[in-house]
């Protein structure tokens, strides 16, 4: 399955109170076009989604949080997930989508094959974390055992490239925040 197709599924899931974190580039794209509005759609940086992420469940416990990150971003940062495993707020759910590379910005290719994930995250504290590939005959299964587990959890799909034409996101980062902020409020 493509990234947006699994997008395309959190539909299901996902409900108005939550709120959204998502990665720099397509996914953001995706996130915006594919699912309810506003959410925080982080630009800039890679790197930052998870401990954004945490940040907000940690403040935020009545509401599910769930970050929705490439694997690029994941390398950049990963020892926010070390922190999240540590901390595990319960409302925290982190989903990684691995197309092993910087599909954003060209397909260079990262290193998460370098990664066992299945082994990394066993030695990681969370309610549920699983390592797949994303298909079609399981993932409503897979997304459904992730969304429903109470408590820290974490799911890695393997995905395949591809994108949706979207257009780029037309709020400018203080937009974004102003939303949000009105949102929680
Ligand atoms: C620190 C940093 N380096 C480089 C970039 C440029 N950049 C923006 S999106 C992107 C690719 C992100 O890859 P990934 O998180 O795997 O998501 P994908 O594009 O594959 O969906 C890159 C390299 C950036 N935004 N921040
Ligand atoms: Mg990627």
């Amino acid at each position: 399955m493509k990234g947006y197709e699994v997008i395309e599924k959190l539909k299901d899931f996902i409900n108005d109170k939550d709120i959204i974190v998502s990665s720099t580039g397509n996914i953001s794209r995706e996130v915006f076009h594919i699912l309810d509005q506003p959410q925080v759609y982080l630009r800039g940086s890679l790197g930052l989604q998870i401990s954004t992420g945490l940040g907000i469940a940690l403040e935020e416990k009545d509401r599910n949080v769930i970050v929705i990150l490439g694997d690029g971003s994941f390398l950049m940062g990963m020892s926010s997930i070390v922190t999240s495993s540590h901390y595990k707020p319960s409302n925290l759910k982190i989903l990684i989508l691995d197309n092993a590379e910087y599909y954003t910005t060209g397909g260079q290719k990262t290193v998460s094959s370098a990664i066992n994930f299945t082994k990394f995250l066993e030695s990681l504290e969370a309610s549920f974390k699983m390592s797949k590939n994303a298909s079609e005959e399981s993932i409503n299964q897979d997304l459904s055992a992730f969304f429903n587990s109470n408590g820290f959890s974490i799911l890695h799909l393997n995905i395949e490239s591809g994108k949706k034409e979207l257009a780029n996101i037309p709020w400018h980062p203080e937009e974004i925040t102003q939303r949000i902020q009105n949102k929680i409020a």
